[in-house]
């Protein structure tokens, strides 16, 4: 092999690993076989799955960050594990809230640099700025000077900071209570361009400012924000940020979709190496454990369980009956090894062409193992699993936010 186009492939398809990572991973393959393979594969599952990502989120006082910590983590301000919002006592020091289903993503609550009453560099260094990845300054009204300063700073310590606006719902409903007719759109530009300008006095060149409603989080400049977040961490610190996003755009769940995918291949090798018990009544084994833990895994990420469901029933502010009305598959209630079983038995899921599927391109090994192997058998099925539940989860957030909610 060899050549741009298989390398490109490589990294799309196994964007966990670099191209020596990979390499390593194709010589212990002609060492040590398939055994050899998977144990750093499963090393490397373990160091996703165990990427902390700490955030921190800061601004003066009443600005919305507590709003915005829930907002981004599918919550309601009265939801449990919530951040209090209100007029609270401000602490002095960073509070951690953890992401409900991915516990190692983690938003920090930090006092605004003025509230704590440090310069911005003294601030920093007693805020631990070394273990965020990133800063999100929420300004609300006025560009405090203190912002623009510990943007600054921030930027010289090699940390990426993102400004956001929020509360733009409110600037919104006022022109609207004051009888204005006014164009949305120009309305949005004005206040986004008075921001700029002000960060620009501030000494800030060309900022990007996000204007958003922490109500409201499909809409405005929220999507943006999350994207651009994304696109600027690299491929495992990706991974757990958007497998940890609430499920409010059709492209958040084609973003998922893609990230589980690319564990797939993962999955199925080390189901390939692990020495099998055969299962009575199907005529392959593989490791049903493996199917099961994934599903699950799965059908959380693509927030199809019950509670992620209600939790986006009440952001939508709609019935979870509704949500649930549309979600067609008998990947709800319990899944358990019999389960699994039953699923492999009916072929629903395997597919009944399996022994001539050509599988997709996979990266190190090829298409070495036949269809009917273990190996085979888990990524068909897992495959054909990811490709049910993203379908229901785009239904669920179509019926969630499909009508775009009045301002
Ligand atoms: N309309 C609207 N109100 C918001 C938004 N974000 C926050 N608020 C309100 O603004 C007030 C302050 O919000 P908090 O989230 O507590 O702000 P904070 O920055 O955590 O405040 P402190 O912890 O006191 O510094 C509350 O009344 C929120 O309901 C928003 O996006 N839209
Ligand atoms: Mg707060």
């Amino acid at each position: 092999m060899g050549g741009a186009s298989s390398r490109d492939q490589q990294s799309s398809t196994s964007p966990f690993f670099d191209q020596k990572e990979l390499q390593g991973l194709r010589s212990a393959y002609e060492e040590g076989g398939l055994e050899k393979a998977a144990s750093l594969i499963q090393k490397k599952i373990k160091d996703l799955e165990g990427i902390e990502l700490n955030i921190a989120v800061t601004g003066e006082s009443g600005t919305g960050k507590s709003s915005f910590i829930n907002a981004i983590r599918g919550l309601q301000n009265v939801d449990e594990g919530a951040a209090k919002v209100g007029n609270i006592e401000t602490t002095m020091e960073p509070t951690p809230y953890r992401h409900p289903t991915l516990p190692n993503v983690c938003f920090w609550d930090l006092p605004g640099v003025g509230t704590a009453k440090f310069t911005a560099d003294k601030y920093l260094a007693k805020m631990n700025f070394k273990k965020y990845v990133f800063f999100i300054i929420i300004i609300h009204a006025r560009f405090k000077e203190n912002d623009a300063k510990l943007a600054g700073e921030i930027k010289r310590l090699g940390k990426d900071f993102y400004l956001v606006r929020s509360k733009i719902d409110n600037d919104l409903d006022s022109m609207k209570m004051g009888g204005m007719k006014f164009n949305e759109e120009e309305e949005l530009g004005k206040i986004r361009d008075d921001c700029v300008s002000k960060l620009k006095e501030a000494g800030l060149s060309s900022p990007a400012i996000f204007l958003i409603s922490s109500f409201k989080i499909n809409q405005f400049d929220f999507p943006a924000l999350q994207e651009t977040i994304a696109n600027n961490l690299n491929d495992i610190k990706k991974h757990a940020f958007m497998l940890s996003l609430p499920n409010t755009t059709v492209k958040i769940i084609d973003q998922k979709k893609n990230a589980l995918k690319s564990k797939i291949w993962m999955l199925a090798t080390i189901s390939g190496a692990v020495g099998l018990v055969p299962i009575p009544g199907l005529s392959f084994s593989c490791d049903i454990g493996i199917l099961v833990t994934a599903i699950i895994q799965f059908r959380q990420y693509l927030g199809l369980d019950d509670a992620s469901l209600q939790r986006l029933a009440n952001i939508a502010r709609k019935p979870v009956g509704d949500l649930k009305a549309v979600v067609k598959t008998p990947l709800v209630g319990e899944i358990n090894q019999d389960f699994v079983v039953r699923m492999l038995m009916g072929s629903v899921f395997v597919g009944i062409s399996v022994a001539e599927a050509v599988f997709d391109f996979i990266p190190v090994f090829g298409s070495l193992f036949g269809a009917a192997s273990s190996f085979g058998i888990t990524y068909k099925l897992l495959n054909n699993v990811l490709d049910e539940l993203t379908e229901n989860a785009q239904r669920v957030v179509e019926a969630a936010f499909g009508t775009a909610p009045k301002h």
